[in-house]
């Protein structure tokens, strides 16, 4: 098989930029080593920054996002029982949109669909040869049998534990890593939010996040040991558990229900530098991770597939490399900003193992001064809703 990008993964940003090259008449192939109702399943993010929103409108994906999504014009910072909303729309004249992971797959698969494009799905054994020359190579198992792919170039869009950054030689490639002391356990229920907008609390008893997916359906979030196991945590301890930690007018509000999804994520920071080898290049999760406290991970993998998506436009419409060239760097600034802003919001509102009075004094009183400070709402409201692309 021959095609001119050959994608590895068919999550947001494979997805994406399968669909965005496809409009642009660029072929792809895309491998996904799942099947497509497993990537369907996934719950993951669910905040769209305008940046984010913009771009799957023009990919031809926003209609169900803007007649489904909800735009939200701010969110809540609580502490020690009080809060203060930081109005983003004020600050930046931006909105967010409240509109699933699950669904944005969901939408890119249906234009996929749409414009006959070829997903490849439980693909075994992927591997990359010949990154440096100018014709490389995929090959794959598909059924017990081995296939190749020739392409231009290769898209890693693998995730974390994919196959495309290791295939960047280890005296190339330069790993990030910070691990948090703790997780987030999530629970997805069909009960009505506690609250019309998003709520980030920092707690005595750890971290907790009231959002939600629709006007029927929530997503609530507490911070629990890394050690903790999803099994022990019954539906009822949840919710009591995050009672005691959201302000008490929205605990008094809190409906609760039977979760239909409950699971525990690790948090990390990481970033892998350079983002590209050769004729390889990186997007989203397989080559940064960030902890979910900025709402970014999603949100920076779609701005990778904006970057990666125009160089490669003006490579093949005019033969000029430079801006591929430049690709890592250009997403590596960007990528660092919300590294930095991510670690800053976990560092803010989580409870650390080893955390004294004094370290808790320090947090609240930052988030006091946020409270009182215009200047520093408006730093948080940027980062928030998005730096510029
Ligand atoms: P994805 O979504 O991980 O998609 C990668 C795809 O590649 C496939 N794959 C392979 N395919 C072929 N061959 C191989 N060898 C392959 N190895 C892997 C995988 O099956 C998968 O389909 O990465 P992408 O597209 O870069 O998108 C990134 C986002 O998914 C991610 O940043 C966010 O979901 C992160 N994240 C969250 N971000 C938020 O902003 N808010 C959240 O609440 C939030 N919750 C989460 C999350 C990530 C999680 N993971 C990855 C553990 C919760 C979880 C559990
Ligand atoms: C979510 O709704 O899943 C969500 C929202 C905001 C975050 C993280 C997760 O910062």
């Amino acid at each position: 098989m021959k095609t001119q990008v050959a994608i590895i993964g068919a999550g947001p940003s494979g997805l994406l930029l399968s669909q965005l090259l496809n409009r642009a008449g660029i072929s792809t192939i895309v491998l996904e080593r799942q099947s497509r109702e497993y990537v369907l399943s996934r719950i993951r993010a669910g905040v769209l920054e305008w940046g984010s929103v913009e771009l799957l409108r023009k990919a031809g994906v926003g209609t169900r996002m803007d007649a489904e999504g909800q735009p939200h014009d701010g969110f809540h910072l609580a502490y020690n029982n009080q809060e203060f909303r930081v109005d983003v729309h004020e600050h930046t004249g931006k909105r967010m949109m409240v509109y699933g992971q699950t669904e944005v797959t969901r939408d890119l698969y249906n234009a996929q669909d749409d414009i006959g494009a070829t997903i490849i799905h439980g693909v075994e054994n992927v591997k990359l040869h010949d990154l440096k020359s100018n014709a490389p190579r995929v090959t794959y198992e598909l059924d017990g049998e081995n296939h190749k792919i020739q392409c231009d170039f290769i898209a890693g869009c693998d995730g974390f534990h994919g196959v495309s950054r290791p295939s960047i030689p280890d005296d190339i490639r330069t790993e990030y890593e910070k691990i948090y002391p703790f997780g987030w356990l999530g629970v997805l229920s069909d009960t009505p939010p506690c609250a019309d907008e998003l709520i980030y609390a920092n707690h005595r008893r750890g971290f907790a996040l009231a959002s939600m997916r629709s006007p029927t359906r929530s997503r609530y979030y507490i911070q629990v040991p890394l050690t903790d196991k999803v099994e022990n945590w019954s539906d009822d301890a949840f919710w009591d558990e995050l009672k005691r930690r959201l302000p008490v007018e929205h605990a008094n509000a809190l409906v609760t229900g039977p979760s239909i999804e409950k699971s525990i994520a690790p948090l990390r920071s990481f970033v892998c530098e350079p983002m590209q080898h050769g004729t390889l290049f990186l997007c989203g999760d397989a080559a940064h991770i960030v902890p979910p406290t900025g709402a970014k991970g999603l949100n920076l993998a779609l701005s990778d597939v904006h970057y990666l998506f125009e160089a490669l436009q003006v490579h093949f419409n005019t033969g000029n490399s430079e801006q591929l060239a430049n690709y890592s760097k250009t997403a590596l600034d960007r990528i660092w900003k919300a590294i930095r802003f991510s670690w800053s919001m976990t560092t803010l509102l989580h409870r650390f193992p080893d955390q004294t009075d004094f370290d808790q004094h320090i947090q609240e009183s930052e988030l006091r001064y946020t409270a009182q400070s215009n200047a520093a709402q408006t730093s948080i409201a940027e980062n928030y809703v998005g730096l510029p692309y």
